[in-house]
């Protein structure tokens, strides 16, 4: 039996899965689970990186005790972010939060430096102003002294790997989101680098998923005898990597959505796909275990997130499932707004920000919470629809399923819009993607896999779905072309 531990971090909390592969089968507990909450400062929006690493060092010794010994470790988290380390192995300040102010803007400057046309044709990526990129172009303007004195750029599970390990490496999936990385030869573009001013000497050795890190370095944790020969290994750390991993698609021609605080629609394609059309549909090309995962970011749970958080404040009944069925029982198709308005990024009173949207737009403001709530999720499902389009013409092919995976599964509401909107059966589940395909790499790293047509069985094997088929189709048709029409009138006014 191999036993292994996954930590997953989201944005909004982590998790210590423990895995047991008896050779067949993997099964997986949840063994400790912790709230992600970042912390803001004189306006800037931080990741308690300390704090994290020591919930996530707890979950390890959880695991231990659990399971016996611990075979390997494997990390993933969300993309973009970064710490930076002195050239002592100092974490100079906190990361800061890809949702902070300090990018607003920061995605023009740089193009005005280097045109979008060749960005998106050296890296194949989208472009949003969170990107590590703009991240950088912030701190250069902003924060010089601090890139003056770092001698090494890790981003989150990199960094975490870096507390556990004492190791200095980058992992390729999650190196992909930076918007640095050649999509050629899939390394640091130093001529990118270059252009834009930032320090080449930041960037480390790329390591590819499925392969060994190292040892724990951390001497807590060697206290355990049950950690003391425990591989850490390179996950695909990115969390949406391990989650599209973990996609148990049977058909080629599949989209799947990952569902978390965002909602990554798309599909995995051999080789980055970077022409015209998908720079003009600002489709990304992320890098995946053996392929690589062409997509688009959705706003997606966030809305929902920020919504609950702004009701608990009023008093308001705010947990989840209260909110469904209030949503359930309200009036369809209330309003129509654009889930990507860059005003809805930043955290906040989201609730009054689409008001105020409804408001500029000519629609009346929805009646009650639980109108609200069913507006966002049917405009999410809108956004869906439209997004499936646009992949089917880039791949010229129809999509004959759609599988939901992450937490955003357990919401039948959205599954159900999903399926409805979109008139194909929605499959969702797993709801732990991320960390089961964090397992599979580390098993994978362990060589307890005998190549990929071995992973693919065991996923269909391992996963837990349900199936979703579409209902009132042609009425979701109707309000789609209307959603179509009030999107136009709202590009034409801007
Ligand atoms: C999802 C995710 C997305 C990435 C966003 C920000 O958790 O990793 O893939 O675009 O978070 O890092």
């Amino acid at each position: 039996m191999i036993r292994s531990a996954a930590v997953d971090l989201g944005a909004s909390s982590g998790r210590v899965i423990g895995g047991s592969f008896d050779g067949s089968k993997l099964h997986m507990e949840e063994i400790h689970r912790f709230s992600n909450q970042p912390i803001t400062v004189l306006g800037r929006m931080y990741w308690n990186a300390y704090r994290l690493y020591a919930d996530m060092r707890e979950g390890i010794i959880k695991s231990a005790k659990a399971l016996g010994r611990i075979d390997s470790i494997g990390i993933d988290t969300w993309a973009v972010d970064y710490g930076l380390l002195d050239v002592y192995g100092m974490l100079l300040n906190l990361p800061r939060h890809y949702r902070d102010m300090r990018t607003d803007g920061m995605m023009d400057k740089v193009t005005e430096r280097i045109d979008r046309k060749s960005l998106f044709d050296r890296t194949g990526i989208q472009f949003m102003s969170i990107n590590t990129i703009f991240q950088l172009a912030a701190e250069l303007e902003q924060n010089p002294a601090v890139l003056e004195r770092a001698a090494h750029l890790l981003l989150m599970p990199d960094l975490l790997n870096y507390f556990l390990t004492g190791q200095i490496q980058s992992e390729f999936t999650n190196a992909t989101t930076t918007q640095l990385l050649n999509a050629v030869d899939g390394d640091w573009d130093q001529t990118l680098l270059k252009q834009l001013g930032i320090p080449c000497r930041l960037f480390t050795r790329i390591a590819m998923p499925g392969t060994k890190l190292g040892a724990i370095a951390d001497a807590e944790l060697l206290q355990y005898p049950e950690l003391r020969f425990t591989h850490v290994v390179h996950v695909a750390s990115h969390d949406t990597a391990s989650a599209v991993i973990a996609v148990p698609a049977k058909e080629q021609v599949h989209a799947y959505i990952s569902s978390g605080t965002w909602s990554l629609f798309g599909t995995t394609v051999p080789e980055p796909i970077i022409n015209e059309q998908t720079e003009a549909m600002n489709f990304t090309n992320e890098g995946g275990f053996n392929n690589y995962r062409l997509l688009k970011n959705i706003m997606g749970l966030w809305l929902i997130q920020q919504t609950q958080d702004s009701f608990e404040a009023q008093g308001a009944p705010s947990d989840i499932l209260t909110l469904m069925q209030m949503a359930e029982k309200s009036p369809a198709f209330s309003f129509y707004f654009d889930t990507e308005d860059a005003r809805l990024l930043h955290p906040g009173d989201i609730p009054a920000r689409i008001r105020e949207i409804c408001e500029e737009t000519g629609q009346a403001q929805p009646v009650s919470h639980g109108a609200l709530v069913r507006g966002i999720l049917e405009n999410l499902a809108f956004k869906y629809r439209y997004t499936l389009e646009q992949l089917e013409r880039i791949l010229g092919n129809r999509v004959e399923t759609i599988h939901i995976v992450g937490g955003g599964a357990q919401n039948e509401l959205l599954c159900q819009f999903t399926a409805n909107v979109t008139n194909r059966p929605v499959l969702a589940g797993p709801i732990e993607a991320s960390a089961m395909g964090n397992l599979l790499m580390q098993l994978w790293a362990l060589g307890e896999l005998k190549g990929t047509a071995q992973l693919r069985e065991l996923v269909l094997r391992s996963c837990v779905t349900k199936a979703y088929e579409p209902i009132d189709a042609d009425v979701w048709e109707d309000q789609y072309g209307q959603y179509l029409q009030k999107m136009a009138t709202i590009q034409q006014s801007n």
